[in-house]
Protein backbone atom coordinates (compact mmCIF):
# COMPACT_ATOMS: atom_id res chain seq x y z
CA UNK A 1 0.00 0.00 0.00
CA UNK A 2 1.21 3.54 -0.73
CA UNK A 3 -1.10 6.05 1.75
CA UNK A 4 -4.70 3.99 1.48
CA UNK A 5 -4.04 2.94 -2.16
CA UNK A 6 -3.23 -0.46 -3.15
CA UNK A 7 -0.22 -0.80 -5.62
CA UNK A 8 -0.67 -1.49 -9.52
CA UNK A 9 2.46 -2.44 -11.64
CA UNK A 10 2.70 -2.77 -15.37
CA UNK A 11 4.75 -2.20 -18.39
CA UNK A 12 5.73 -3.02 -21.68
CA UNK A 13 8.49 -4.21 -23.80
CA UNK A 14 10.13 -1.12 -26.15
CA UNK A 15 10.25 -3.54 -29.63
CA UNK A 16 8.09 -2.63 -32.82
CA UNK A 17 5.15 -0.23 -32.69
CA UNK A 18 2.09 -0.48 -30.30
CA UNK A 19 -0.53 -2.49 -31.87
CA UNK A 20 -4.23 -2.50 -31.12
CA UNK A 21 -3.72 -6.15 -29.35
CA UNK A 22 -1.11 -4.15 -26.94
CA UNK A 23 -4.22 -1.31 -26.81
CA UNK A 24 -6.89 -3.88 -25.88
CA UNK A 25 -5.53 -6.47 -23.94
CA UNK A 26 -3.27 -4.08 -21.88
CA UNK A 27 -3.15 -0.15 -21.92
CA UNK A 28 -6.81 -0.03 -22.12
CA UNK A 29 -7.25 -1.50 -18.75
CA UNK A 30 -4.17 0.54 -17.35
CA UNK A 31 -5.93 3.47 -17.68
CA UNK A 32 -9.66 2.28 -16.25
CA UNK A 33 -7.64 1.02 -13.13
CA UNK A 34 -5.29 4.10 -12.93
CA UNK A 35 -7.61 5.99 -10.52
CA UNK A 36 -7.87 3.61 -7.89
CA UNK A 37 -4.50 2.44 -7.61
CA UNK A 38 -0.67 3.83 -7.07
CA UNK A 39 0.38 2.89 -10.17
CA UNK A 40 3.99 2.35 -11.97
CA UNK A 41 4.05 1.74 -15.58
CA UNK A 42 7.44 0.79 -17.16
CA UNK A 43 8.70 1.11 -20.69
CA UNK A 44 10.63 -2.24 -20.57
CA UNK A 45 13.69 -1.46 -22.18
CA UNK A 46 16.14 -3.98 -20.39
CA UNK A 47 13.53 -6.79 -21.60
CA UNK A 48 13.66 -5.24 -25.02
CA UNK A 49 17.51 -6.30 -25.32
CA UNK A 50 16.87 -9.80 -25.43
CA UNK A 51 16.47 -9.63 -28.80
CA UNK A 52 18.85 -7.78 -30.99
CA UNK A 53 18.22 -3.89 -31.82
CA UNK A 54 19.16 -1.20 -34.12
CA UNK A 55 20.28 1.26 -31.24
CA UNK A 56 19.09 4.56 -33.02
CA UNK A 57 16.35 3.28 -33.89
CA UNK A 58 15.90 1.69 -30.50
CA UNK A 59 16.37 4.98 -28.61
CA UNK A 60 13.64 6.63 -30.41
CA UNK A 61 11.12 3.45 -30.11
CA UNK A 62 11.71 3.51 -26.52
CA UNK A 63 10.90 7.56 -26.17
CA UNK A 64 7.84 6.56 -28.67
CA UNK A 65 6.65 4.29 -26.56
CA UNK A 66 6.31 6.43 -23.41
CA UNK A 67 4.60 8.80 -25.06
CA UNK A 68 2.53 6.56 -26.56
CA UNK A 69 1.39 5.55 -22.67
CA UNK A 70 1.09 9.62 -21.90
CA UNK A 71 -1.45 10.37 -25.12
CA UNK A 72 -3.14 6.98 -24.50
CA UNK A 73 -4.83 8.51 -21.56
CA UNK A 74 -1.95 8.07 -18.24
CA UNK A 75 -1.05 11.03 -16.57
CA UNK A 76 2.69 10.93 -15.70
CA UNK A 77 1.84 13.65 -13.19
CA UNK A 78 -0.14 10.94 -11.12
CA UNK A 79 1.41 8.03 -12.17
CA UNK A 80 4.86 6.78 -12.55
CA UNK A 81 5.25 6.30 -15.73
CA UNK A 82 9.37 5.44 -15.96
CA UNK A 83 12.35 3.58 -18.17
CA UNK A 84 13.07 0.13 -16.45
CA UNK A 85 16.93 0.92 -17.20
CA UNK A 86 16.67 4.32 -15.53
CA UNK A 87 16.25 2.32 -12.21
CA UNK A 88 19.31 0.31 -11.75
CA UNK A 89 17.35 -1.77 -8.38
CA UNK A 90 15.81 -3.77 -11.51
CA UNK A 91 18.55 -5.47 -12.84
CA UNK A 92 20.43 -6.12 -9.10
CA UNK A 93 16.83 -7.71 -7.78
CA UNK A 94 16.80 -9.57 -11.26
CA UNK A 95 20.28 -11.01 -9.79
CA UNK A 96 19.14 -11.87 -6.73
CA UNK A 97 16.45 -13.71 -7.99
CA UNK A 98 18.15 -15.54 -10.03
CA UNK A 99 19.27 -17.33 -7.51
CA UNK A 100 15.69 -18.53 -6.20
CA UNK A 101 14.63 -19.96 -9.74
CA UNK A 102 14.93 -23.37 -11.45
CA UNK A 103 16.32 -23.93 -14.78
CA UNK A 104 13.04 -26.51 -14.98
CA UNK A 105 10.83 -23.84 -14.43
CA UNK A 106 11.81 -21.17 -16.86
CA UNK A 107 12.66 -24.25 -19.43
CA UNK A 108 8.97 -24.40 -19.07
CA UNK A 109 7.90 -20.91 -20.24
CA UNK A 110 5.49 -20.58 -23.50
CA UNK A 111 7.29 -17.48 -24.58
CA UNK A 112 10.66 -18.80 -24.07
CA UNK A 113 9.42 -21.26 -26.38
CA UNK A 114 7.95 -19.66 -29.14
CA UNK A 115 10.65 -16.61 -28.88
CA UNK A 116 13.72 -19.14 -29.07
CA UNK A 117 12.11 -20.76 -32.23
CA UNK A 118 11.86 -17.48 -33.79
CA UNK A 119 15.50 -16.73 -33.52
CA UNK A 120 17.08 -19.49 -33.45
CA UNK A 121 20.62 -17.49 -33.81
CA UNK A 122 20.34 -16.05 -30.63
CA UNK A 123 18.98 -18.11 -28.02
CA UNK A 124 20.79 -15.80 -25.20
CA UNK A 125 20.66 -16.38 -21.75
CA UNK A 126 18.26 -13.16 -21.33
CA UNK A 127 15.91 -15.15 -23.26
CA UNK A 128 15.94 -17.51 -20.73
CA UNK A 129 16.08 -15.75 -17.72
CA UNK A 130 13.32 -12.99 -18.82
CA UNK A 131 10.75 -13.78 -16.27
CA UNK A 132 13.06 -13.62 -13.49
CA UNK A 133 13.44 -9.79 -14.71
CA UNK A 134 10.19 -9.41 -15.10
CA UNK A 135 9.71 -11.08 -11.55
CA UNK A 136 12.02 -8.04 -10.33
CA UNK A 137 10.00 -4.99 -11.94
CA UNK A 138 6.67 -6.49 -10.11
CA UNK A 139 8.01 -6.88 -6.41
CA UNK A 140 10.40 -4.34 -6.10
CA UNK A 141 7.12 -2.11 -6.15
CA UNK A 142 5.10 -4.13 -3.94
CA UNK A 143 2.44 -4.71 -6.61
CA UNK A 144 -0.83 -5.97 -5.75
CA UNK A 145 -2.26 -6.30 -9.38
CA UNK A 146 -0.61 -6.51 -12.25
CA UNK A 147 -2.92 -5.82 -15.57
CA UNK A 148 -1.73 -7.94 -18.96
CA UNK A 149 -2.88 -9.51 -21.90
CA UNK A 150 -3.47 -13.66 -21.48
CA UNK A 151 -0.27 -14.55 -22.88
CA UNK A 152 1.37 -13.02 -19.74
CA UNK A 153 -0.48 -15.54 -17.06
CA UNK A 154 2.43 -17.82 -17.16
CA UNK A 155 4.85 -14.97 -16.32
CA UNK A 156 2.67 -14.09 -13.54
CA UNK A 157 2.66 -17.71 -12.28
CA UNK A 158 5.82 -17.86 -12.10
CA UNK A 159 6.86 -14.07 -10.18
CA UNK A 160 3.84 -15.46 -7.94
CA UNK A 161 6.21 -18.93 -7.06
CA UNK A 162 9.72 -16.70 -6.73
CA UNK A 163 7.93 -14.43 -4.38
CA UNK A 164 6.57 -17.34 -2.34
CA UNK A 165 10.13 -18.87 -2.44
CA UNK A 166 11.96 -16.46 -1.03
CA UNK A 167 9.31 -14.97 2.04
CA UNK A 168 8.64 -18.85 2.82
CA UNK A 169 12.66 -18.52 3.78
CA UNK A 170 13.10 -14.98 5.09
CA UNK A 171 9.56 -13.78 6.16
CA UNK A 172 7.12 -11.57 4.65
CA UNK A 173 8.94 -9.65 2.18
CA UNK A 174 7.34 -9.33 -1.03
CA UNK A 175 3.24 -8.71 -1.95
CA UNK A 176 2.53 -11.88 -3.98
CA UNK A 177 0.64 -10.14 -6.69
CA UNK A 178 -2.46 -11.09 -8.75
CA UNK A 179 -2.79 -10.97 -12.46
CA UNK A 180 -5.70 -8.57 -13.69
CA UNK A 181 -7.38 -9.89 -17.16
CA UNK A 182 -9.55 -7.48 -18.84
CA UNK A 183 -12.93 -8.88 -19.62
CA UNK A 184 -12.68 -8.14 -23.11
CA UNK A 185 -9.68 -7.93 -25.83
CA UNK A 186 -7.27 -10.05 -23.03
CA UNK A 187 -6.27 -12.12 -26.72
CA UNK A 188 -6.39 -10.28 -30.14
CA UNK A 189 -5.17 -12.27 -32.99
CA UNK A 190 -3.49 -11.43 -36.35
CA UNK A 191 -5.58 -10.32 -39.05
CA UNK A 192 -4.07 -12.66 -41.68
CA UNK A 193 -3.46 -15.79 -39.30
CA UNK A 194 -6.36 -15.75 -36.62
CA UNK A 195 -5.07 -18.66 -34.93
CA UNK A 196 -1.76 -16.44 -33.66
CA UNK A 197 -1.86 -13.55 -31.52
CA UNK A 198 -1.19 -9.88 -33.10
CA UNK A 199 2.02 -9.35 -32.34
CA UNK A 200 3.95 -5.68 -32.77
CA UNK A 201 6.95 -7.96 -34.15
CA UNK A 202 4.72 -10.05 -36.60
CA UNK A 203 6.75 -9.22 -40.17
CA UNK A 204 3.54 -8.88 -42.19
CA UNK A 205 2.19 -5.59 -41.46
CA UNK A 206 -1.16 -6.57 -42.09
CA UNK A 207 -1.72 -8.49 -39.95
CA UNK A 208 -1.39 -5.86 -37.28
CA UNK A 209 -3.02 -2.54 -36.75
CA UNK A 210 -0.97 -0.36 -35.45
CA UNK A 211 -2.06 2.22 -32.96
CA UNK A 212 -0.38 5.60 -35.34
CA UNK A 213 -2.00 3.81 -38.33
CA UNK A 214 -4.37 6.38 -39.99
CA UNK A 215 -7.83 5.87 -40.54
CA UNK A 216 -7.67 4.48 -44.57
CA UNK A 217 -4.93 2.23 -43.66
CA UNK A 218 -7.15 0.48 -40.79
CA UNK A 219 -9.98 0.36 -43.01
CA UNK A 220 -7.88 -1.59 -45.45
CA UNK A 221 -6.35 -3.77 -43.39
CA UNK A 222 -9.73 -4.60 -42.07
CA UNK A 223 -11.45 -4.89 -45.27
CA UNK A 224 -8.34 -7.68 -46.05
CA UNK A 225 -8.41 -9.49 -43.13
CA UNK A 226 -8.64 -13.44 -43.44
CA UNK A 227 -12.19 -14.60 -42.41
CA UNK A 228 -14.02 -17.93 -44.33
CA UNK A 229 -16.35 -18.39 -46.87
CA UNK A 230 -19.85 -19.15 -45.04
CA UNK A 231 -20.72 -15.13 -44.57
CA UNK A 232 -22.05 -15.66 -41.37
CA UNK A 233 -21.19 -13.57 -38.60
CA UNK A 234 -21.10 -15.93 -35.70
CA UNK A 235 -18.93 -16.14 -32.85
CA UNK A 236 -17.80 -19.52 -33.11
CA UNK A 237 -13.93 -21.85 -32.11
CA UNK A 238 -14.29 -23.34 -36.06
CA UNK A 239 -14.94 -19.38 -37.37
CA UNK A 240 -11.43 -17.93 -35.85
CA UNK A 241 -11.23 -14.83 -38.07
CA UNK A 242 -14.95 -13.38 -37.43
CA UNK A 243 -14.43 -14.48 -33.59
CA UNK A 244 -11.37 -12.47 -33.58
CA UNK A 245 -13.41 -9.64 -35.32
CA UNK A 246 -15.98 -9.96 -32.83
CA UNK A 247 -14.17 -9.72 -30.52
CA UNK A 248 -12.49 -6.39 -31.40
CA UNK A 249 -16.21 -5.21 -32.04
CA UNK A 250 -16.85 -5.69 -28.26
CA UNK A 251 -13.76 -4.20 -27.00
CA UNK A 252 -14.33 -1.14 -28.72
CA UNK A 253 -17.92 -0.56 -28.44
CA UNK A 254 -18.60 -2.17 -25.16
CA UNK A 255 -21.36 -4.71 -26.79
CA UNK A 256 -22.00 -8.10 -25.92
CA UNK A 257 -21.01 -11.16 -28.44
CA UNK A 258 -24.64 -11.58 -28.50
CA UNK A 259 -25.86 -8.25 -29.55
CA UNK A 260 -22.90 -8.11 -32.49
CA UNK A 261 -24.29 -11.56 -33.92
CA UNK A 262 -28.10 -9.74 -33.37
CA UNK A 263 -26.76 -6.09 -35.07
CA UNK A 264 -24.93 -8.00 -37.99
CA UNK A 265 -27.49 -11.10 -38.78
CA UNK A 266 -28.61 -11.47 -42.40
CA UNK A 267 -26.08 -8.89 -42.98
CA UNK A 268 -22.47 -9.88 -44.99
CA UNK A 269 -18.50 -9.41 -44.02
CA UNK A 270 -18.04 -6.81 -46.09
CA UNK A 271 -20.04 -4.40 -44.25
CA UNK A 272 -18.75 -6.20 -40.74
CA UNK A 273 -15.48 -5.57 -41.79
CA UNK A 274 -16.53 -2.20 -41.96
CA UNK A 275 -18.00 -1.77 -39.25
CA UNK A 276 -14.94 -2.88 -36.63
CA UNK A 277 -12.71 -0.91 -38.77
CA UNK A 278 -14.45 2.31 -38.67
CA UNK A 279 -14.91 1.64 -34.52
CA UNK A 280 -11.27 1.33 -34.13
CA UNK A 281 -10.42 4.52 -36.22
CA UNK A 282 -12.35 5.93 -33.97
CA UNK A 283 -10.78 5.10 -30.59
CA UNK A 284 -7.75 5.40 -31.78
CA UNK A 285 -8.70 9.19 -33.37
CA UNK A 286 -7.73 10.82 -29.66
CA UNK A 287 -4.85 9.28 -28.91
CA UNK A 288 -3.30 9.91 -32.21
CA UNK A 289 -4.14 13.78 -31.84
CA UNK A 290 -2.61 13.86 -28.18
CA UNK A 291 0.27 11.82 -29.78
CA UNK A 292 1.08 14.49 -32.36
CA UNK A 293 1.04 17.41 -29.47
CA UNK A 294 3.01 15.57 -27.38
CA UNK A 295 5.89 15.02 -29.92
CA UNK A 296 6.07 18.87 -29.85
CA UNK A 297 6.66 19.51 -26.74
CA UNK A 298 9.83 17.97 -25.97
CA UNK A 299 10.43 19.70 -22.83
CA UNK A 300 7.26 18.35 -21.22
CA UNK A 301 7.83 14.67 -21.74
CA UNK A 302 11.75 15.31 -20.57
CA UNK A 303 10.36 16.52 -16.59
CA UNK A 304 8.18 14.53 -16.18
CA UNK A 305 10.31 11.00 -17.15
CA UNK A 306 13.17 13.23 -14.93
CA UNK A 307 10.79 13.01 -11.56
CA UNK A 308 9.43 9.77 -12.40
CA UNK A 309 12.49 8.32 -12.50
CA UNK A 310 13.41 9.55 -8.83
CA UNK A 311 9.71 8.21 -7.78
CA UNK A 312 10.34 4.80 -8.55
CA UNK A 313 14.60 4.60 -8.17
CA UNK A 314 12.95 5.86 -4.24
CA UNK A 315 10.46 2.84 -4.22
CA UNK A 316 12.15 0.28 -5.61
CA UNK A 317 15.09 1.11 -3.91
CA UNK A 318 13.32 0.78 -0.04
CA UNK A 319 12.96 -2.94 -1.41
CA UNK A 320 15.97 -3.86 -2.69
CA UNK A 321 17.42 -2.68 0.42
CA UNK A 322 15.48 -4.71 2.08
CA UNK A 323 16.03 -7.88 0.12
CA UNK A 324 19.67 -7.11 0.57
CA UNK A 325 19.80 -7.30 4.12
CA UNK A 326 17.61 -10.31 4.26
CA UNK A 327 20.11 -12.16 2.31
CA UNK A 328 23.19 -11.11 4.51
CA UNK A 329 24.72 -9.19 2.10
CA UNK A 330 27.07 -6.74 4.18
CA UNK A 331 25.51 -3.69 5.07
CA UNK A 332 26.95 0.15 3.29
CA UNK A 333 29.03 1.91 5.65
CA UNK A 334 27.01 5.83 5.61
P1 LIG B 1 6.34 -8.85 -29.18
O1 LIG B 1 5.71 -9.10 -30.50
O2 LIG B 1 7.51 -7.94 -29.22
O3 LIG B 1 6.55 -10.07 -28.37
P2 LIG B 1 3.82 -8.14 -28.07
O4 LIG B 1 3.00 -7.46 -29.10
O5 LIG B 1 3.47 -9.53 -27.73
O6 LIG B 1 5.34 -7.98 -28.38
P3 LIG B 1 4.39 -7.27 -25.37
O7 LIG B 1 5.30 -6.12 -25.16
O8 LIG B 1 4.93 -8.64 -25.14
O9 LIG B 1 3.72 -7.22 -26.80
O10 LIG B 1 3.10 -7.08 -24.49
C1 LIG B 1 2.61 -5.87 -23.96
C2 LIG B 1 1.27 -6.10 -23.35
O11 LIG B 1 0.29 -6.28 -24.36
C3 LIG B 1 1.19 -7.36 -22.47
O12 LIG B 1 0.37 -7.08 -21.35
C4 LIG B 1 0.54 -8.36 -23.35
O13 LIG B 1 -0.15 -9.34 -22.61
C5 LIG B 1 -0.40 -7.49 -24.17
N1 LIG B 1 -0.66 -8.09 -25.47
C6 LIG B 1 0.27 -8.30 -26.44
N2 LIG B 1 -0.29 -8.82 -27.53
C7 LIG B 1 -1.63 -8.95 -27.25
C8 LIG B 1 -2.74 -9.43 -27.98
N3 LIG B 1 -2.62 -9.87 -29.21
N4 LIG B 1 -3.96 -9.40 -27.39
C9 LIG B 1 -4.10 -8.93 -26.13
N5 LIG B 1 -3.09 -8.46 -25.39
C10 LIG B 1 -1.86 -8.46 -25.92
N1 LIG C 1 6.75 -9.41 -20.42
C1 LIG C 1 5.82 -8.32 -20.49
C2 LIG C 1 6.48 -6.98 -20.36
C3 LIG C 1 6.84 -6.80 -18.95
C4 LIG C 1 5.93 -6.65 -17.87
C5 LIG C 1 6.75 -6.52 -16.72
C6 LIG C 1 4.54 -6.62 -17.76
C7 LIG C 1 8.10 -6.77 -18.45
N2 LIG C 1 8.04 -6.59 -17.12
C8 LIG C 1 6.19 -6.38 -15.46
C9 LIG C 1 3.99 -6.47 -16.50
C10 LIG C 1 4.81 -6.35 -15.38
C11 LIG C 1 5.13 -8.35 -21.80
O1 LIG C 1 4.19 -7.69 -21.87
N3 LIG C 1 5.58 -9.04 -22.75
Amino acid sequence: MIGDKKILYSGMQATGNLTLGNYLGALKNWITLSDEYECFYGVMDLHSLTVRQNPAEFRKRARMLYTLYVAAGLDPEKNCVYFQSHVSSHAELGWLLNCFTYMGELSRMTQFKDKSAKHADNINAGLFTYPVLMAADILLYQADVVPVGADQMQHLEITRDIATRFNNIYGDVFTIPEAYIGKSGARIMSLQEPTKKMSKSDENVNASIYLLDDPDTIIRKFKRAVTDSDNEIRYSEDKPGIRNLIDIYGATTGKSKEEIEKEFDGKGYGEFKLAVGESVVDILKPLQERMKELEADKSYIDSVIKANDEKAQYFSMKTLRKVQKKLGLTERIR
